[in-house]
């Protein structure tokens, strides 16, 4: 059985007026990209590109040196080919317009060019997150506040798993799409159109560790998944952390779940740990394309307006019945107050 090529399916969206030309070659050339990144990530020891760069980023995160080449990688791989307007990367304090001596654009792409470093040198599953968004008309020079729109507004987003398999999960805003690498000729091919997630689930993804910097909300939530079916949901869970966000998601698209990174005390003026631009905007647009839903534990990720490019947000996503659940508990608790 023949199946479809990224190339296949991104010229048949383009034909059906759902994506434009421009759009199909910058996600074709961010999939290149992730090509390059996943033969570097393979590499490892054997590449001297694992470990410390040596440099820190604005989140205050030393980087590791695949962060800063994974990066570079997108930069370069985006420079020259007149559809970008600027990008904007975790590792990079602020958005950066594409080189002046190129043809810009009309998209704007944010990424977080490799999640889950802290997992890189243990050889844990870590991935890229892309989210495309539209250069506001009439702006010749996009800056940092051109990208703050809501998640609503983006045209694509996905990521890539460098896993036992690469995987590239890819939305368009019709419907949620899994292609796999087939190393030999670096082509990527459909292996899931339209993944769907259960809406209920046995499974929930956090770090526990983090328990009693919970609100009380969240403490409850919980304690009644921990308490199983002895206690007030009836039923037994799985736990399952990853702590590569690409790779949690990727199993809960899979086969459902919810993943909860929430708000915690330890620095209480973080009001969450992940960041909205580039990880839970493009992160909520594929799971609700994938009939989940995906909130800040009170409202819903893709409506929320940005202020600040690198802000952080609780994420609480994945099979909708049970991120609805953890946000009840999380609305009653307000409603109490
Ligand atoms: P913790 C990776 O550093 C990351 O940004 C996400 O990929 C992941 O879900 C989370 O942080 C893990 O955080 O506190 O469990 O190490």
């Amino acid at each position: 059985m023949s199946r479809t090529s990224l190339t296949r399916f991104l010229v048949e969206e383009q034909q059906a007026g759902r994506i434009t030309a421009d759009l199909r070659q910058l996600i074709a050339i961010v999939a290149r990209a992730c090509n390059l990144i996943s033969i570097t990530v393979g590499k490892g020891a054997l590449g001297g590109v694992l470990g410390d760069a040596g440099t820190g980023n604005i989140q205050g995160e030393a980087q590791k040196k695949l962060d800063v080449i994974s990066n570079d990688i997108l930069l370069e791989a985006n420079a020259w080919g007149g559809h970008l307007a600027a990008c904007a990367s975790e590792e990079m304090d602020h958005s950066t317009p594409m080189p002046a001596e190129y043809p810009h654009g009309d998209f704007l792409l944010l990424f977080d060019p490799l999640d889950g470093s802290s997992n890189i040198d243990v050889n844990v599953s870590v991935g890229t997150i892309f989210s495309v968004l539209r250069k506001p008309a009439g702006v010749e020079i996009p800056g940092d506040a051109d990208f703050l729109q809501p998640g609503t507004a983006q045209v694509a987003a996905g990521y890539a798993v460098y896993g036992p398999q690469t995987t590239l999960v890819l939305t368009v805003g019709h419907g949620t799409h899994a292609f796999t690498l087939d190393r030999e000729s670096g082509t990527f091919l459909m292996t899931q159109r339209g993944m769907q997630i259960p809406e209920d689930t046995k499974e929930f993804a956090i770090n526990m560790s983090n328990q009693r910097h919970w609100e009380p909300a969240m403490q409850s939530y919980v304690e009644h998944l921990l308490a199983g079916e002895t206690g007030p949901r009836g039923k037994n869970f799985n736990m399952r952390w990853i702590a590569s966000m690409v790779a949690d998601v990727h199993r809960i698209l899979t086969r459902g779940g919810i993943f909860i990174y929430p708000w915690d005390k330890k620095d209480p003026s973080k009001p969450g740990k992940l960041r909205l631009m580039y990880e839970a905007n493009p992160m909520g647009f594929l799971v609700e394309q994938a009939g989940g839903a995906a909130t800040n534990g009170r409202e819903r990720i893709l409506e929320i307006e940005p202020t600040a490019l690198h802000q952080r947000v609780p994420v609480f996503l994945g099979s909708k019945n049970e991120v609805a659940e953890a946000t009840r508990y999380h609305r009653n608790a307000d409603q109490a107050e």
